[in-house]
């Protein structure tokens, strides 16, 4: 059984699941792989239009890097898994439609990188979250310290990335790590939130996410430029106008994503 799963559900919602539950979901070269081979799938499939992406099992998210896995690789070995695993944290980040993690159980090291690499975390009342690093002798590798000081500010991010404390889903929304703490099932509710994103305009979601992301770290002044441009090229789209006469002709929008 592969380490990561694809299903494909209905209105163009993806469902990642990380699948090796005896070890928590723990990240090794198996799941890197697999991410791979799911991201070069999606990357060229247009009629995507969100991604919930979660662990199997129910005891986790992913619970970090798979430390019995790691400890033993050579020098060599350690820099190449260090390099395809950014890699792959970066192909999610820049993934063109949303993602969402849907976080039951721990989101720990590796895993809670994993998580802060979607749009949007979803915490189940289970869900903890950590980056115990430092505890193993090692920092997050993943780009943890730079995504968690971006969601939550430095002070957080010490507190958390020197301490290797976990915290809980309140915790984690208190402090503006995830975007939503839910009281049932998450998965179910990630995917129903895909749902909501799928029924909007689908070139206006991309734009949009694209416009939060790729200014966040400009100036004001900048990135309200860059977000006049992207606004303006949503008027080259059958989105746009389909969106509007139905407004105007009190309808629901049918969009076609062009
Ligand atoms: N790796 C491997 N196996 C793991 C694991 C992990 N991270 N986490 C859990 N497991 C395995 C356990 O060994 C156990 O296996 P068996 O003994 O049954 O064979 C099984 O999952 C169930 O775990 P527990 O029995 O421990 O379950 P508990 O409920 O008692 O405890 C726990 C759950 C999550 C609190 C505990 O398992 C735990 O503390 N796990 C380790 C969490 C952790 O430290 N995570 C951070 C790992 S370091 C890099 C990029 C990124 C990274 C590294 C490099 N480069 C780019 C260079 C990332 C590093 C990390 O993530």
């Amino acid at each position: 059984m592969s380490s990561v799963l694809l299903e494909r559900r209905e209105g163009g919602i993806a469902l990642i699941t990380i699948n090796r539950p005896k070890a928590l979901n723990a990240i090794d070269i198996t799941v890197i792989d697999g991410l791979e081979t799911v991201i070069n799938t999606l990357s060229s499939d247009t009629s995507i239009r969100a991604a919930v992406m979660c662990g199997a099992g129910g005891k986790a998210f992913v619970a970090g890097a798979d430390i019995a896995w790691m400890r033993d690789l050579t020098p060599i070995q350690a820099e190449t898994f260090a390099g395809r695993g950014q890699a792959v944290i970066d192909r999610i980040a820049s993934l063109p439609f949303p993602v969402i993690a849907a976080v039951g159980g721990f989101a720990l090291g590796g895993g809670c990188e994993l998580a802060m690499a979607t749009d949007m975390i979803f915490a189940g009342p289970d869900a903890k979250f950590g980056q115990p690093e430092v505890k193993l002798g090692v920092i997050p590798g993943f780009a943890g310290t730079q995504r968690l000081v971006r969601r939550v500010g430095s002070a957080i991010a010490l507190d958390l990335c020197l301490t290797g404390r976990m915290i809980g889903a309140d915790e984690a929304f208190t402090i503006g790590l995830v975007s939503r703490v839910v009281e049932g099932d998450v998965l179910e509710a990630a995917l129903k939130a895909a749902g909501k994103i799928a029924r909007n305009g689908p070139v206006a979601v991309r734009l949009c996410k694209r416009a939060i992301h790729e200014n966040m770290d400009s100036d004001l002044k900048s990135a309200a430029a860059a977000e006049r441009s992207l606004f303006g090229l949503c008027f080259a789209t059958s989105d746009q106008t389909e969106g509007m006469a139905a407004f105007v002709e009190k309808r629901k929008a049918s969009f076609t994503g062009e």
